[in-house]
Formats: C-alpha cells, sequence, structure tokens
C-alpha cells in the first residue's frame, strides 16, 4: 500500500491528475486503483465518494477525502516536509484558491460544454474558452510559474487541462491566442511529476470521440 494512501482515479481525468502530480511532488507512495467510469463504478468508490460518486478519491488511513482541489490542499497540510504547494502568504493564497476555482467553473466548465456538445450552436462558449484562458494568462504574466519561482497550487489546478488544448482547438474549432500560457505548460511538463501522468492527446482525441458519440452529438 505505502503511506497508508490510496487513489481512486480515471487516467484520462484531469481531477485525478491533480492528484498524481502533488503526491509526486511531495514524494508520497499511494496505491493507485483504476476506476471503471465508462461502465460500473466500484463499490469501494460509491462508499467512499457517495454524496458525488467521482474520482479522484484519496483515501489516507481509510478516511476519504474527496474533490481534487481539496485533496491537494489536504496533501500540502499533511506532507509538509517538502516545499509548500500553496503560497505562504495569505494574500497569495487567497489567489491562488479564487483562480483554481476560475479554471474549474470558467475553463473546464466551458470547455466540457463545448466537446460535448453540438459545436456550431456553441459560438458564445467558443469565444468564452479563448477570452477565459486570456485572462489566466494575463495572471500568470511573465512569471515562470503561477505562484512565481515555484511549480506550486495553482499549476498543479491547471496543468492537466494543458494536454487537452488542442483537443478542444479541433472539436471546438477554435485557436487558444494564449503563447505565454502554452509557453508555461511545456515549462511545467519539464517536470517528471508532470509529464509522467498526463495522458497523451491521441488518448484524449479517441476518449472525446467515445464521448460524443454516446452522447449522439457527432
Ligand atoms: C470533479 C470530479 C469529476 O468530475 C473534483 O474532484 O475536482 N469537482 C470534482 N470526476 C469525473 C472524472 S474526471 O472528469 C467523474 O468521476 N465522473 C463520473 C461521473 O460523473 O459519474
Amino acid at each position: 500500500m505505502g503511506d497508508g494512501v490510496v487513489l481512486l482515479d480515471f487516467s484520462l481525468g484531469m481531477f485525478g491528475n491533480r492528484v498524481k502530480i502533488a503526491l509526486a511532488e511531495k514524494g508520497v507512495n499511494y496505491e493507485h486503483k483504476e476506476e471503471d467510469l465508462i461502465n460500473t463504478k466500484s463499490a469501494l468508490l460509491l462508499q467512499m465518494n457517495p454524496v458525488h460518486r467521482k474520482i479522484p478519491v484519496l483515501i489516507h488511513n481509510g478516511k476519504p477525502i474527496c474533490e481534487s482541489l481539496i485533496i491537494v490542499e489536504y496533501i500540502d497540510e499533511v506532507w509538509k516536509d517538502k516545499a509548500p504547494l500553496l503560497p505562504t502568504d495569505p494574500y497569495h493564497r487567497a489567489q491562488a484558491r479564487f483562480w483554481a476555482d476560475f479554471v474549474d467553473h470558467k475553463v473546464h466548465e466551458v470547455a466540457k460544454k463545448i466537446w460535448t456538445g453540438k459545436v456550431d450552436e456553441l459560438e458564445a462558449e467558443r469565444k468564452e474558452l479563448v477570452e477565459n484562458l486570456k485572462l489566466i494568462e494575463e495572471f500568470l504574466g511573465d512569471k515562470p510559474y503561477f505562484g512565481g519561482e515555484a511549480f506550486g497550487f495553482l499549476d498543479i489546478a491547471l496543468i492537466p487541462f494543458y494536454r487537452w488544448f488542442s483537443t478542444w482547438e479541433t472539436v471546438g474549432k477554435l485557436k487558444i491566442d494564449s503563447p505565454k500560457l502554452i509557453a508555461w505548460g511545456e515549462r511545467c511538463l519539464q517536470r517528471e511529476s508532470v509529464s509522467k501522468f498526463l495522458p497523451n492527446e491521441k488518448d484524449i482525441r479517441e476518449f472525446v470521440h467515445t464521448v460524443r458519440k454516446k452522447f449522439g452529438v457527432d
């Protein structure tokens, strides 16, 4: 098992990837259990996350922690011997949480509407996604990482989605116009904790194709 930690996960899922990256950054050993989200969820998942029935779930010493951003904060608080993931300054910590919430609600949710929907009817969403990525790019500015010199919480929140950019572009018939964000994504990919876990673009495209077929939008 390793460090009393089990991760219920789905390899292509952006949210589980956040947790794997955080665990790798902290050097935590864990047992990985892959969930079959397309067919049947395991009894363990339903028991550990009865409210949302979603992955990721981190089980630490038998107790579940749900919701990826909450899990990343938990990891940061429990494994304190390595560099912190959240900024130490309260204002910067609040900013990191604000933008991580923005990633979930203004990037992921808008992108998901596009890649699961009838793209030609979603012109407003396609524009919004491009604009929202520009907003987060503005917050990055010229810093190497969102928190400054060190890779941290907001980088972890956004980087799993970076691998989806090319699929968002092709499926969504849009062009992501954020060169600094792309450079940041490539910089993050140079870290082993990131490159080891992000799925390849071909698998993402195939997954999206399967979902779109299932929803009858293609
Ligand atoms: C989202 C988890 C989620 O959507 C978080 O952990 O941050 N806000 C949550 N998980 C997906 C898989 S990744 O796309 C999931 O478990 N889906 C199964 C379902 O919706 O039934």
